[in-house]
């Protein structure tokens, strides 16, 4: 009875292993060997645990470690001296997880000093020499390298006391940091970073606006490239589609006609400038052309005639503005006129829901006294 009892209790909630036990955290984890740059972590085993995972956190919460163990032990690298971290280590027993057992401690200082005289050296467009001044008594040196917006590319570990940095993309700002592991195996802390600027061969394109947008036709226009634009490539595809069309301009804008209307377009664009060189592409941006809906004047409700219930539902729009209809003229004869998108504001009346640009009988983007007098005119119409 007890065992089924305890079957039912693990079903309803979760947090039972298979020998009906708790999944319960590694609570005896230990620290065997603290060292300025990691730590040594050991624990008895969990019954029940299929493996364990220990994160490694800074005091801020940010997370500098996170690993998994099937036995219980694990070798933590590439701390910071002399900085206080808190561990949280779990256990996982089949389809359970454990709450999570919390320790901190804090590394011990170094034997040497962080690198002094970090510079960076012959920067071109895709390359740059990280240098620094050589620390006495150094086993050797460990190099990272960073984008700017703080996402690694690249480290090493050398006897010299500078690295070739190479493959690194024109016109982007990265950072090193370098520290010197001491003689006696001890990491330093890292050196302050060191920021630098790729050469631009030609500038990714920026600044682009949609200036145009139909049913069919989209127009767009782009800040030029730098440093001597000679052409750009304009590469466009419904959303989601296998391959881009090209529109090729000499000037930084472009209109592209023919296109279906209601539909969600997907466009980037590329320049070349002299050598040729070529720009990186510009992040994948979006459009969506007009649905292709028609207003019929004085037809405020959208329901094929014009009558006393459009009189009254232009007067319960009375005053609301939206997009102006996408003809010029703003005809009211009674005809289906294209609407250009459909206005903020959709309403209910007598169990007809529609949109207010059907209440904008002449186009000009206002409901007032001109589309009561629209629906006066073409009182009795249908369609
Ligand atoms: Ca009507
Ligand atoms: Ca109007």
């Amino acid at each position: 009875m007890k065992a089924i009892l305890t079957t039912m209790l693990a079903l309803v909630f979760g947090v039972f292993n298979a020998r009906g036990q708790i999944c319960s955290p590694p609570e005896t984890v230990t620290i065997v060997n603290l060292s300025p740059g990691g730590v040594d972590l050991v624990w008895d085993a969990v019954a029940g645990a299929d493996f364990y995972e220990v994160e490694i956190r800074t005091t801020d919460a940010t997370t500098v470690w996170v690993e998994e163990a099937t036995e219980g032990f694990m070798s933590v690298d590439g701390l910071l001296p002399e900085t206080e971290y808190i561990g949280l280590a779990r256990s996982f027993c089949g389809p359970n997880i454990s709450v999570y057992y919390e320790f901190t401690f804090t590394t011990p200082a170094s034997s040497c000093p962080a690198p002094t005289g970090a510079a960076v050296l012959n920067v071109t467009h895709n390359s740059a020499l990280a240098v620094w001044d050589a620390t006495p008594g150094a086993f050797y040196y460990r190099i990272e390298i960073y984008r700017a917006s703080g996402e690694q590319i690249g480290g090493a570990e050398t006897a010299n006391h500078s690295f070739a940095i190479t493959g690194l993309t024109q016109g982007r700002e990265y950072y090193f940091i370098v520290r010197v592991v001491c003689g006696d195996g001890s990491p330093s802390g890292f050196a302050a970073p060191v920021y630098f600027t790729t050469e631009t061969l030609c500038s990714t394109v920026t600044g682009i606006a949609i200036t145009d947008l139909g049913f069919t036709t989209a127009s767009f226009a782009w800040n030029p490239a730098f440093p001597d634009p000679v052409s750009y490539q304009f590469r466009w595809r419904v959303q989601g589609a296998a391959n881009f069309n090209f529109v090729n301009t000499s000037v930084p804008s472009v209109t592209l006609n023919g296109l279906n209307p209601n539909t969600k377009y997907e466009f980037t664009i590329r320049a070349t400038c002299s050598g040729p060189f070529f720009s990186e592409l510009s992040p994948l941006e979006t459009f969506q052309t007009f649905a292709l809906e028609h207003v019929w004047p004085g037809d405020a409700d959208n329901d094929g005639d014009v009558d006393l219930t459009d009189f009254y539902v232009v007067a319960s729009g009375y005053g609301l503005t939206g997009t102006p209809r996408y003809d010029e003229d703003q005809s009211v004869l009674w005809s289906a006129w294209p609407a250009r998108d459909n206005w903020a504001a959709s309403v209910n009346v007598r169990n007809l829901t529609f949109n207010r640009k059907y209440s904008d009988a002449n186009g000009d983007g206002a409901i007032d006294l001109f589309d009561l007098a629209v629906a006066i005119l073409n009182r009795g119409l249908t369609r």
